[in-house]
């Protein structure tokens, strides 16, 4: 008998109100839909067996294919259909499962399940990506990079949208498509693949000034670097934080990479897009498969309320940081990366990302781009993943229970009992049902931000400060980095066809950054600058700050060689007991030595043993590496003299600014190679003890920054 409509629909209390994560719920999760064909039949998708799959039905051996052969037709269907559209932006990705564990004082700022108790660890996929490229172009291309975590917390899945750039080239979403139309590759030849090096590009950029603090990170190191490991993410936008008392915080989200941070010098990362065009993925994929984990702090930059309008610049805008200096970053808990995913499709390519997933205790400001970012991501995934059920794919389903009265749609899985798909219901006992209102019980409550104002279509004019950001980040760059920006500059320019969008540049946008910048990139192109900033006051700005030390990549240099890829260079007549000994203390500071030689034969060395290579000279190039190291021998250091491929090793090398090692006899090969010995981060001597311990000090620094200026003395 039905349920009288007149009792009160609901009694008792929701189950899953105490829901709890571990580390490995994810997984866990997902085993369920893991498939593994090892020891099964082969099978059409509806079960049957299949006795020949090598075979179309045909109307005699030699005849025409039949409409009937039902395993055909499903077979090729299938895959005819196999590919989705990719991502608008950030088509190229990799990423990887991992766990979240907060520290002791997250607590106090947010009152969000997965930050209150410092031993709980909450599983995590994070995606790495770059923005202009399609799926299939290069790691290594001048671009930003995605940073995108997708937290699986006992709330729901909370997703951080970030980039390893902490601003952003717009400040209002509305302006979205027009940004990425004008970077992406020109829309009537589909040139330039993953660059920015293109007229469109700078054409928008160089009318639209308050893309310049932006542009000039992407012209910086930043935008290549050498590992996801060694890399910052920023959520970019100023987000709130409300406490368990019902308080609300304004903060920025930043992950610091406990490797510390460093890049690829320009030209190795374009070599690279050719030598090895999956640099950064393979990295992290083999570094995870060989228990070298990814490991970063979470951190916060905590603003109170009333202190919102304290600094010179508007917090909503985001194409401003907050300096550090002024408000540093508070770490407040330690993301590992420890997994790598199954299906590069099923996890990788359908992980749908949301600025708008948020938990209790996380909840927005009314930063513009956010707001817009807000409406865009569901609206992509809708295409992209085909209907509104992609929350249902594996990857994307929360571990916490769900239950609403969402229904239908394309390739709908879950099977809802009952009748009533609305609420209040008195059919099905009135479930589910919604929390009531209060911070104890944890529904989502959006903060109460007092709110008068007219309906306008307008920009505050406390965005109006397009340059002294630009100039601040200019100003906190070392001298190398300098030289690298000014190159970058000159080189995009360079590929820009139509002269008035490269004066623009030069002429109207630089010189507001600094003039010496402007000079300097003019000097290349022939183009006279300015004497004085083109700009109104009002563009301008002034920044309270002159300089932010924390800006600087060389401010978090990894400070070990933990990770790093040593080239150990061998032929026929090698020292093996050296090329052991080199290996061994590569392998106790956890580094890596690669033995490389000629070809992939056996090596005869010296002793009569023989030392098989991990790879040959070009199939594993000094692009791949972060230095080298020539151990004694003289016959193996003499083939590798009259090898063009052994000399070009080491002149590719110098030139990347890497620190050169030669035991003994070794050095003859630098000699062979005219790479200069007796300067810094060329490091001789007798002993592989003695050698070692130089490497390593040079190699703690990242790069032989000294060598820089020469570096592009070298035609390699
Ligand atoms: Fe976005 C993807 C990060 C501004 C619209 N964005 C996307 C991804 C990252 C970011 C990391 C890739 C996620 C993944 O790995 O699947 N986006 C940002 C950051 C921004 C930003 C840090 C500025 C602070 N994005 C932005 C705006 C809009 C979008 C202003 C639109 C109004 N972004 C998208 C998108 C994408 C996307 C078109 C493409 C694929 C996807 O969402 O899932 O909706």
């Amino acid at each position: 008998m039905a349920n009288n409509p007149h009792t009160t629909p609901n009694s008792g209390k929701p189950n899953d109100t105490n829901f709890k994560t571990t580390e490995h719920s994810k997984s866990e999760h997902l085993e369920k839909y893991r498939s593994d064909a090892k020891g099964h039949d082969l099978r059409t998708n509806h079960g049957t067996r299949i006795a020949d799959n090598h075979n179309s039905l045909k109307a005699g051996e030699r005849g025409a294919t039949l409409l009937e052969d039902f395993i055909f037709r499903e077979k090729l269907n299938h895959f005819d259909n196999e590919r989705i559209p990719e991502r608008i932006v950030h088509a190229r990705g990799a990423a990887a499962h991992g766990y979240f564990q907060p520290y002791d004082n997250a607590a106090q700022y947010s009152k969000a399940g997965l930050f209150q108790d410092a031993g709980k660890k909450t599983p995590v996929f994070v995606r790495f990506s770059t923005v202009q490229g399609s799926r299939g172009s290069n790691d290594t291309v001048r671009d930003v990079r995605g940073f995108a975590t997708k937290f699986y917390t006992d709330e729901g899945n909370w997703d951080l949208v970030a980039n390893n750039m902490p601003v952003f080239f717009i400040q209002d979403a509305i302006k979205f498509p027009d940004f990425v139309h004008a970077v992406k590759p020109e829309p009537h030849n589909e040139i330039p693949q993953g660059q920015s090096a293109h007229d469109t590009f700078w054409d928008f950029v160089s009318l639209m000034p308050e893309s310049t603090h932006m542009v000039l990170w992407t012209m910086s190191d930043r935008a290549f670097p050498r590992h996801y490991r060694n890399m910052e993410g920023f959520g970019v936008h100023t987000f709130r934080l409300i406490d368990k008392q019902g308080k609300s915080r304004f903060v920025k989200f930043h992950w610091k990479p406990l490797a510390g941070t460093c890049s690829l010098i320009w030209d190795e990362a374009q070599k690279l897009w050719g030598r090895d065009p999956d640099f950064n993925r393979r990295m992290m994929w083999e570094d995870i498969e060989n228990g070298d984990y990814l490991e970063y702090e979470f951190g916060i930059q905590v603003v109170e309320e009333e202190d919102e309008h304290k600094f010179d610049f508007d917090l909503l805008d985001p194409t401003k940081i907050i300096p550090e200096e002024q408000v540093p970053v508070t770490p407040i808990g330690k993301m590992v990366l420890n997994r790598n995913p199954d299906n590069f499709f099923a996890e990788t390519e359908q992980v749908a990302f949301n600025p708008a997933h948020v938990v209790p205790g996380i909840d927005f400001t009314n930063d513009p781009l956010l707001q817009g970012r807000l409406f865009s991501y569901l609206d992509t995934q809708m295409l992209r993943l085909g209907g509104p059920n992609f929350n249902e794919l594996p990857i994307n389903q929360p571990v916490c229970p769900v239950h609403n009265n969402q229904r239908d749609s394309m390739h709908r899985q879950t099977i809802n009992k009952g009748q009533a798909s609305y609420e209040p219901n008195s059919i099905d006992g009135g479930w589910p049902t919604e929390t009531p209102a209060a911070p104890e019980n944890g529904g989502f409550e959006t903060y109460h931000e007092r709110i008068d104002a007219r309906k306008v279509r307008a920009r505050s004019p406390s965005f109006g400060d397009h340059y002294s950001q630009a100039t601040l980040f200019w100003n906190s760059q070392t001298d190398v980095e300098r030289e690298h920006i000014i190159a970058a500059y000159t080189f995009e320019l360079s590929k820009v066809q139509r002269p008035w969008i490269r004066e623009r540049v030069i002429k109207e946008i630089l010189p507001n950054i600094d003039l010496e910048l402007a000079r300097r990139v003019g000097e290349n192109h022939g183009i006279e600058v300015p004497m004085q900033k083109p700009a109104a006051p009002e563009e301008l700005g002034k920044s309270s700050q002159l300089d932010s030390p924390a800006l600087s990549l060389m401010a978090r240099l990894p400070g070990d060689i933990k990770y790093r890829k040593v080239a150990i260079l061998v032929a026929d007549g090698v020292d093996a007991g050296q090329v052991e000994a080199i290996k061994k203390k590569l392998e106790a500071e956890g580094a890596r030595g690669m033995v490389i030689a000629p070809s992939m034969a056996p090596v005869k060395a010296a002793d009569g043993k023989s030392v098989v290579p991990d790879a040959m000279l070009n199939g594993m190039p000094s692009v791949v590496m972060d230095a080298v190291i020539v151990p004694g021998g003289s016959e193996s250091v003499n083939a590798l003299a009259q090898s063009g491929q052994g000399r070009y090793y080491v002149q590719e090398a110098y030139k990347h600014l890497k620190a050169i090692a030669a035991v003994g006899e070794g050095r003859a090969l630098l000699d062979a190679a005219a790479v200069p010995t007796g300067e810094e981060g060329i490091l001789l001597d007798a002993t592989v003890d003695d050698v070692f311990t130089l490497l390593r000090d040079a190699m703690i620094k990242h790069r032989v920054w000294a060598r820089d200026p020469k570096a592009n003395d070298v035609p390699a």
